[in-house]
């Protein structure tokens, strides 16, 4: 992978950027970029199409250094964890418009992109990056290895997905030589939760529905439980954690319902079951073990094609 990554440095103003609802993986690279181009006193932007707050459970990134855009058009453009330009929300046509757009990525072939610097086999965008910096000679300080560790974490789900590999311990244990707190940021991520947020789960768990022949599990979340119990979806990501528990399953489903009354899914593995080709079938994507989707569907029409598909591949 021979890229010259600091030759997309030159042209400013640069903007940095991601999926919509930015995740763990998303933030923590856009921010890691970002820390570098401030210390070399390079111009640049980082914004994503949030709905709502970004997750507090990810607020021991640094948060501040997030922005809007203030441009149509950048001269430079840094996308990560982000397969498809759709998935950019409001900051596409900003994106599209621009001069060059690098991406860096794990996603399987993103369609867009003049450079694309990708790796459908790396557990996390940030680990992606880790080699580039790496390869360039990039110094790691603490506050970047914090970022790149993040969406270390949170994309293997604290290291115990199937796309853990030893490479992405050596990245670890090289990111806490470097100062990253591990144990200090995962706790900020999975054992922080909301306290309505997680009185929430139980709604979550009492509407769990099992099919025991697909061994598929899934539940809902409706925009009116997060007025009765006060929260936001930004802090409910982990209730698809809750839902993949049960032994009995091997696929989890986790449909929130979005405030236009359609539907996004959430899509866990805990076998070789490849989720991602379920999703497609709704025009979203991911990866083999974790996936999304949007859908304009009623939630039975939505399960019905789901186990139309899941039959498919058994
Ligand atoms: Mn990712």
């Amino acid at each position: 992978m021979k890229n010259n990554f600091k030759e997309n440095f030159k042209d400013t103003p640069i903007l940095i950027t991601g999926h919509v609802n930015p995740d763990g993986d998303a933030i923590g690279s856009a921010l890691a970029l970002k820390i570098l181009l401030d210390s070399l006193d390079i111009e640049s932007t980082v914004a994503f199409d949030v709905t709502g707050e970004l997750p507090s459970n990810l607020n021991h990134l640094p948060y501040d250094l997030i922005g809007i855009p203030t441009e149509d058009s950048y001269k430079t453009v840094f996308v990560f964890d982000c397969g498809n330009s759709s998935r950019l929300g409001s900051l596409e046509s900003i994106v599209l418009n621009s001069d060059k757009i690098v991406v860096v990525d794990h996603h399987i072939d993103p369609t867009f992109g003049d450079l694309q610097i990708i790796d459908p086999k790396a557990a996390s965008t940030t680990q992606v990056l880790y080699r580039v910096f790496m390869e360039e000679n990039i110094h790691i300080t603490k506050e970047i290895a914090d970022c790149l560790m993040t969406g270390l974490i949170t994309d293997t789900g604290r290291f115990q997905y199937s796309n853990t590999d030893s490479e992405v311990f050596s990245i670890a244990a090289d990111l806490m030589t470097k100062g990253s707190e591990l144990s200090t940021i995962s706790e900020n991520i999975y054992g922080s939760i909301e306290l309505n947020a997680l009185k929430l789960q139980s709604k979550v768990i009492d509407r769990l529905e099992l099919d025991n022949e697909l061994r598929f599990i899934y539940s809902v979340v409706y925009q009116d439980d997060y007025k009765k119990y006060t929260t936001t979806p930004a802090e409910t990501d982990f209730l698809i954690d809750v839902v993949r528990l049960a032994k009995e399953s091997r696929i989890a489903l986790l449909l929130k319902e979005q405030t236009d009354g359609s539907f996004k899914g959430s899509l866990r593995s805990r076998t070789d079951f490849d989720v991602q080709k379920l999703a497609s079938f709704f025009d979203g994507g991911g990866h083999k073990a974790a996936s999304g989707f949007s859908s304009e569907l009623a939630i039975d029409e939505i399960i019905f094609n789901i186990k139309n598909e899941i039959r498919k591949q058994i």
